[in-house]
């Protein structure tokens, strides 16, 4: 008797920006993550781009990344040898609107995507498309401080609805933002924003938030009108947030922190902020500038399912001196946990956690969950016989499907795994290709090299038996 429903969505995660390379190919404009470079370089443009951007650097790894752009169909017939049912891929919105603020879309981008749906409809691979996925186009984090301008809702809005009216026929899941909490995080690269040392930091952050929810809303209504079955998710990098002891100050930090990234999907969920706001924002010093109409809009058009990325568990304590030890391994700096191991890059690993946070988040929404993110980011090595034995991944992996699958017996309703990274691809945080998260091996390093040649590593032969058991055999 298996778990999981039959049509249950395995499946994997890419994102154009890390994965199509061909960054001035057909007209595409430039995307923000075109401006980063990679390893300890890309730490001052990507955390503070005001400081960052001014220089020129040698290499931009996501110009030419994986060449998803010229592979797709190889890509994808891959994909289909493991037996994908979905794959979470994003829209590059540059692609379509070079600059954000045409009001035409290009045609080139948008024939590309209608090979892309076509090829997967072929392999019955259903997509789950991100619109926006760290994507925003750098014309607009340029010219309009991104996100934090409201006239960057026009531009999404008309962009979306391209989509929606293009790829409907394609497409029955989208996602409006990915991981909209991180633009608290790296606000460059999730809200396009450039913020000055001038600048109250929160206010820009929370605004443009505000701007993205307000959007996101508006895309829900449209989504709707142009097809009734159209399914739209938010997206939350999740991960819940244990208190470092037992101590009451700790839980309520710990509960404080949850709030933090909770915020957002509460409004995306339940259709307006929640009350613990008001004394959030009034801690903060900031005010919320909404247009009359914001609250109806985000009151009308909630998401029909919760999609979230979970990588780690995290941990906070109540007590400043404490929380001062976080290490910084992670966009999300959290204190060390000593019952975890972490990853070379100091991700903790923590599959109890996974199980933990989808019936945190099932208990607070009763919606459908898709998890479109989970995976190890790793350091692969080839055998001369052109091998990988990257029994670490499956390790992690088999450990985080088997707590997905008791969450499921808890009674949560799941819509599919797609798997992050699916192929290797540059990886967000660090501009790195050595940190490979895919079943599938691609022969390219840190600085650019290699053939691009595709080689399945043994985690493709494991997740093949597992979707083809329906997580029944996740032994290896
Ligand atoms: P990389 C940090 C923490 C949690 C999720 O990240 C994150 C990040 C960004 O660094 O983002 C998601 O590539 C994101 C993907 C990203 C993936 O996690 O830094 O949605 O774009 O690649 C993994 O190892």
């Amino acid at each position: 008797m298996t778990v999981l429903n039959n049509n249950f969505l395995w499946g994997g995660a890419i994102a154009a920006n890390q994965a199509e390379g061909a960054y001035n190919i057909d007209g595409k404009g430039l995307s923000l993550v075109d401006m980063l470079p990679a390893g300890d370089a890309r730490k001052l443009p990507l955390f503070n781009p005001a400081k960052g951007l001014k220089q020129t650097y040698d290499y931009y790894p996501s110009h030419e990344s994986i060449d998803f752009y010229h592979h797709y169909e190889e890509d994808i017939r891959l994909f289909a040898e493991m037996g994908f049912k979905a794959l979470r891929l994003s829209i590059s919105w540059p692609r379509i609107f070079p600059k954000g603020i045409e009001q035409e879309p290009n045609e080139a981008g948008l024939a590309f995507y209608d090979k892309v749906f076509e090829t997967l409809e072929r392999y019955n691979i259903e997509p789950v498309v991100t619109i926006n996925h760290f994507d925003t186009p750098y014309y607009l984090a340029e010219h309009y401080n991104g996100w934090y301008d409201r006239r960057t809702i026009d531009c999404y809005v008309n962009y979306a609805t391209v989509l929606f009216k293009r790829y409907s026929r394609y497409v029955n899941y989208w996602i409006t933002h990915n991981e909209i909490n991180m633009i608290l995080h790296i606000p460059y690269i999730g809200g396009g924003l450039i913020i000055q040392d001038s600048d109250h930091r929160e206010q820009v952050m929370y605004q443009a938030a505000h701007h993205q929810l307000v959007a996101s809303s508006l895309a829900t209504k449209i989504a709707k009108e142009v097809d009734p079955t159209n399914q739209i998710g938010c997206m939350l990098a999740a991960g819940e947030v244990y208190p470092h002891t037992c101590h009451p100050n700790d839980m309520m930090a710990a509960l404080s922190k949850n709030r933090e990234q909770y915020i957002f999907i509460d409004v995306q969920a339940r259709g307006a902020y929640p009350t613990y706001s008001q004394r959030m924002f009034k801690e903060l010093g900031i005010t919320i500038d909404k247009q009359l109409g914001d609250d109806e809009i985000l009151k009308q058009y909630p998401v029909d399912f919760i999609s979230f990325s979970y990588y780690s568990s995290r941990l906070e304590s109540g007590d400043p001196e404490v929380n001062k030890q976080k290490g910084d391994g992670n966009a999300f700096a959290s204190l060390r946990n000593p019952y975890l191991e972490a990853s070379n890059w100091g991700w903790q690993i923590d599959p109890v956690g996974l199980r933990v946070t989808m019936n945190q988040i099932y208990d607070r929404y009763q919606k459908p969950l898709f998890i479109v993110e989970n995976g190890l980011g790793e350091i692969d090595h080839v055998t001369s016989d052109g091998k990988i034995h990257d029994v670490y991944r499956i390790q992690y992996l088999s450990d985080h499907i088997a707590q997905m699958i008791e969450a499921v017996k808890d009674g949560v309703p799941l819509i599919g795994y797609t798997s992050w990274g699916c192929i290797d691809l540059v990886s967000a945080g660090s501009g790195e290709m050595k940190k490979r998260y895919g079943f599938i091996y691609v022969d390219r390093d840190n600085e650019g090299n290699g053939t691009l040649q595709r080689l399945r590593k043994d985690s493709f032969y494991w997740y093949q038996k597992v979707i083809n058991t329906n997580g029944e055999d996740l032994t290896y």
